[in-house]
């Protein structure tokens, strides 16, 4: 306890020697957790109480069907609220490939609600609407499948239920989600301050408010068949009519609307010292779904905490709102740095995906009926016969916007992930180089620094690919420039480090330093670039520089102005192997709420930065990477590094996990989180290796050696308060197991490179849960301490202090599995128990499965670019196997835009292993041989010949077989490793 002292009071004398600026307040605040107290529970977030506040089945809607207006692709109907007579429209669009939209905004908002805009790829493409039956309160809409009737694959039906409003979903003939289901629509409809509902009706103001909401239901009227001028068609619309707004009913007496009171926290909202002005009042939207026959629900990351969601009944709600949390905690689900609105359900059956696109401050609860059963979940038993049928609900809420959602229907994974990058986007394909190992730390000091850690890869024979540079290395913290003294010659610095075929990544922060001398902020200033306070003066906040602005990355124009800075001749002493890293975008604001930016600042656009907080550090790697791809004349792909992050966030690069603690702990939560990351899209992602804070002890530091080079995103990182621990400190026996850890990774960067091809090309997640590979399986769908990388490698890291054994999960009864380092057979559907030593890292090939190395240890991966390749070819139990190797630059865009790669492919069966084009439109020559190839689970041949497709003639190949394993090696088949060929084995 007393060492802890110690370590807090060191830790905050050398914080005040780098930043006396913030003072004694930040220090006192530097404590060994998470201060709670800084951050809002859904209690203290006061839409996020107003919203929960409202019970089950108190649904005040009702749908107007008689107002339902069917077009083309989609069908509106309005939505009556019985309790305030506010009326609000939801429109259903059925999407192509099996995915439903539901829009639900006001029908006369006072003014327009923000729509979440840059998110979506693009319109995404819908299908002819057909009404099947409209029966006593009760409309069925269906689209796609045979013949446009929702039945079959891709097809869906929704019914539309009048009342208590209702949508429930079908999809081949099976119903998988019910909205509005527990009555939990709340939508606040804008309003004027001091005036309730119906005292607005009475006065001025008041009725240029029901003017104008007259002239936008006319506008609705018009558009809907069988809706008179006065809006009023049908017995439902005419009382609708008659009820809402205007507050009179048919005998013109005073309205049934119930007065709606201001609630503390509706039109302002104070949160420690900090005041939120609220100028627009109470705008939030919630909404539930119930999942019948679902268990296991997943994504909305980022949380540190289970991969399988937990209920939240009793409980606080996962929130996702973008946050800077100092030292965070585990097993909690407060909001992190990064957030995904998307949350995964899954059964043995079926896939089933929401993404609630909305980028405000959102909360979200789950609740299952295997905690007690609600009264929906008994419907369905009563509908099914009795049946106990397991349920989850789901329960959106967010401060502001529209209800825009997306019903992903699957019904397999691969389906799911191929729908949301439909909508989203896939991952961008990383230049090469970024798969390999990267080498940071809160700093390295000056040139000298970085020219001796560098050469001490070297001297220890440890590959690493890209060295990062953290804050201290720019002038006062003025990104885009170089202290002086520390960092005179940086591009001599990038040459050395070029010369060695290496890159390095520093850091730009989203804040910029207020300084009349800094040309970036007079520019953004002079230009009125920065994000505004509510009074329309620039916004300042403080940040690592001291007083600071913030770009509007929302604006396209500010955007194009950011990425400019990226040019060679604007950020001087930068190169073309210079890459980027956006730290602190979430953003964080030292002295603003929460540690982020006022909710009432305002963005060019007039929008608040309430309506899309978390969008905004996604809008600065957005920035970044056309500034770096701009500077390069739109030919070398990008690579930015971002801390927040959105839906979408995979088309601009890596996100890393923040500021975690060199504790087990830390290491042992890395693997949920970046599950539920990958699920949500974005396969490159990683955790800080050794934990960012504090000094893990050597054995951790070493077993999270061994889990990075087995997670997408590789990266060590350190605090500047920590001890060095660049691998040759760290003794000479750990750094030869760190050793063989890079090795590992660097020989099976041709296995990344293909997966993250096919992520880029298919929208498959690049780290994989079990069940998602085995999703009939229900012993894996909690499983969070082992994986699987792309379909192929079981990894299962090793994440306990002195650890012995570790049990492992091998799934798929019927299955194979061949541990890669000794090539030992196991079935699959079994727990091994596998007994460990401090130099293993346990990795699985499946049976079936081809996986492609390079084994040739280099310094970087640039230098393996010509190096030969083994294929290693485990056999499942029909005796066949198939995989992929993806070729092309490794650096450019040509591999898309001249069609310059090599998608090649291998089949084993029948004796013959296969190598032919995946893909036919794609050209690439390498200069790349066939050394080796492993065939595990053979029987021992008489003969191994090689066929080339570019001779008739047949050669005898060499060949080693070990019985023990049932191992075959073939010796210098000598093939080009992009040409077509056949190995017959007999
Ligand atoms: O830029 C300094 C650090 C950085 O090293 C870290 O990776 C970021 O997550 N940064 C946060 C700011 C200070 C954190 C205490």
């Amino acid at each position: 306890m007393a060492a802890r002292r110690h370590n807090k009071s060191a830790r905050c004398v050398s914080w005040l020697a780098h930043l006396a600026i913030l003072g004694l307040a930040l220090c006192i605040s530097l404590s060994d957790a998470v201060d709670r107290s800084n951050f809002k529970t859904c209690e203290q977030s006061s839409f996020c109480r107003r919203q929960r506040k409202m019970e089950a089945e108190q649904s005040p809607y009702r749908a107007l069907l008689d107002t339902l207006d069917v077009q083309e692709n989609s069908a509106r109907v309005q939505l009556l609220n019985a309790a305030n007579k506010v009326r609000l429209v939801l429109e259903v669009v059925g999407l192509k490939d099996g995915m439903v939209r539901l829009l639900v905004d006001e029908l006369a908002p006072l003014k327009p609600r923000y729509r979440v805009q840059d998110v979506l790829v693009g319109e995404p493409a819908s299908e002819r609407l057909t009404v099947v039956s409209r029966e006593e309160g009760v409309v069925v809409l269906a689209w796609g499948g045979s013949g446009g009737l929702g039945e079959g694959p891709g097809g869906a039906r929704v019914l539309l239920s009048a009342q208590p409003f209702r949508v429930d979903i079908v999809s081949a003939g099976e119903l998988v989600a019910s909205v509005n289901s527990r009555g939990l629509l709340a939508f606040e409809h804008l309003r004027l301050r001091g005036n309730t509902l119906s005292e607005a009706v009475g006065n001025t103001v008041g009725s240029m408010w029901t003017k104008l909401k007259n002239v936008f239901s006319r506008k609705e009227s018009e558009e809907s068949p069988g809706v008179d001028e006065e809006g009023a068609a049908g017995s439902d619309s005419t009382e609708a009519a008659a009820e809402e707004g205007g507050g009179e009913d048919d005998n013109g007496s005073e309205s049934k609307v119930t007065e709606e009171e201001d609630e503390p926290g509706m039109w302002e909202e104070t949160f420690k010292t900090h005041h939120d002005s609220k100028p627009n009042g109470p705008a939030s939207v919630g909404l539930d779904f119930s999942l019948p026959g679902v268990e296991f629900v997943y994504g909305i990351p980022e949380h540190a905490d289970t991969f399988r969601l937990k209920t939240t009944t009793g409980s606080e709600p996962y929130r996702l709102y973008n946050l800077d949390v100092f030292e965070y905690e585990l097993d909690t689900n407060m909001a992190l740095y990064g957030a995904v609105p998307y949350l995964i359900a899954h059964r043995p059956e079926r896939t089933l995906g929401i993404f609630w696109h909305n980028a405000a401050e959102t909360w979200v609860d789950i609740s299952s009926n295997t905690a007690g059963k609600t009264v929906f979940g008994k419907m369905l038993d009563y509908v099914r016969g009795g049946s106990e049928v397991p349920q989850t609900d789901v329960r959106w809420m967010s401060e502001s916007g529209i209800i825009d959602v997306f019903v992903l229907l699957g019904p397999t994974p691969n389906d799911l992930f191929r729908q949301y990058a439909s909508l989203t986007g896939t991952q961008s394909l990383p230049p090469l180089f970024s798969l390999g190992y990267h080498q940071c730390r809160w700093n390295y000091n000056d040139e000298d620094d970085v020219r001796a850690v560098d050469a001490g890869f070297d001297a220890n024979d440890l590959p690493y690919d890209v060295i990062w540079l953290d804050i201290e290395h720019a002038d006062g913290k003025r990104y885009f420039t170089w202290d002086p003294n520390k960092f005179p010659t940086p591009l001599d610095m990038q040459r050395n480090i070029a010369s060695k075929r290496r890159k390095m990544v520093s850091i730009v922060d989203s804040h910029i330093k207020i300084d009349s001398g800094y040309k970036v902020y007079t520019e953004a200033q002079a230009n009125g670039y920065l994000m505004k306070n509510k009074d329309g003066r620039d916004y300042e906040g403080w940040c690592w520089p001291g007083s600071v602005s913030y770009p509007d990355f929302a604006n396209p124009d500010v955007r194009s102005w950011f990425a400019s800075k990226f040019a060679y001749d604007q950020y001087e002493g930068s190169s073309e192997i210079l890459f980027t890293w956006n730290d602190m975008n979430e953003p964080s604001v030292f002295n603003g709420p929460e540690v982020t930016m006022h909710k009432d600042t305002v963005h060019l656009s007039g929008w608040e930065h309430r309506d899309l907080h978390n969008l905004y550090g996604l809008y600065q790697q957005m920035a970044t990477v056309e500034g770096q791809i701009r500077r390069s004349g739109g030919v070398e792909r990008p690579y930015v590094l971002s801390r927040a992050f959105f839906a979408g966030s995979q088309r601009y690069g890596s996100i890393w996990t923040g500021d975690n603690t060199g504790e087990w702990g830390h290491l042992r939560v890395s693997i949920p989180m970046l599950l539920n990351i990958n699920l949500c899209g974005i396969s490159f992602s990683g955790a800080d290796v050794g934990g960012f804070f504090r000094n893990p002890p050597p054995e951790l530091l070493v077993r999270w050696y061994q889990a990075g080079a087995y997670q997408p995103f590789f990266r060590a990182h350190a605090h500047i308060d920590t001890q060095r621990r660049e691998p040759w400190l760290i003794g000479a026996d750990n750094m030869a197991l760190v050793r063989v850890a890079l090795h590992q990774r660097y020989a099976l960067l041709p296995f990344w490179y293909t997966a993250f091809y096919r992520a880029h090309r298919t929208g498959e997640p690049v780290m994989r849960a079990l069940w998602v590979e085995f999703p009939k399986e229900t012993a894996t769908f909690a499983i969070e301490d082992e994986y699987l990388l792309g379909d192929a490698l079981l990894v299962h890291p090793i994440t306990e202090a002195g650890s012995r054994g570790v049990s492992i999960y091998l799934p798929g009864p019927g299955e194979l599995w061949y541990d890669v380092h000794d090539h030992r057979k196991y079935e699959g559907g079994q727990e091994l128990y596998v007994p460990v030593t401090m130099s293993s890292i346990p990795v699985y090939q499946r049976g079936g499965s081809v996986v492609p190395r390079q084994n040739r240890p280099r310094r970087s991966s640039e230098c393996m670019h010509d190096d030969p390749y083994t294929l290693y070819v485990a056999l499942d139990k029909a005796g066949r196997a198939e995989g992929q190797l993806f070729l092309d630059d490794g650096r450019s865009f040509a591999y898309d835009t001249d069609k310059r790669f090599a998608l090649r492919s291998f089949h084993f069966s029948n004796g013959a292993l296969v190598a032919s084009s995946a893909d036919p439109s794609g050209s690439y020559g390498t200069k790349s041989w066939l050394e080796k190839v492993v065939v595990i689970g053979v029987k021992k041949p008489s003969h191994v010949t090689l066929k080339q497709a570019v001779s008739p003639s047949e050669s005898a190949l060499e060949f080693e077989y070990d019985a023990a394993t049932a191992t075959l090696e073939v010796r210098k088949p000598g093939v080009n490793i992009a040409s077509d060929w056949t190995i017959l084995i007999q």
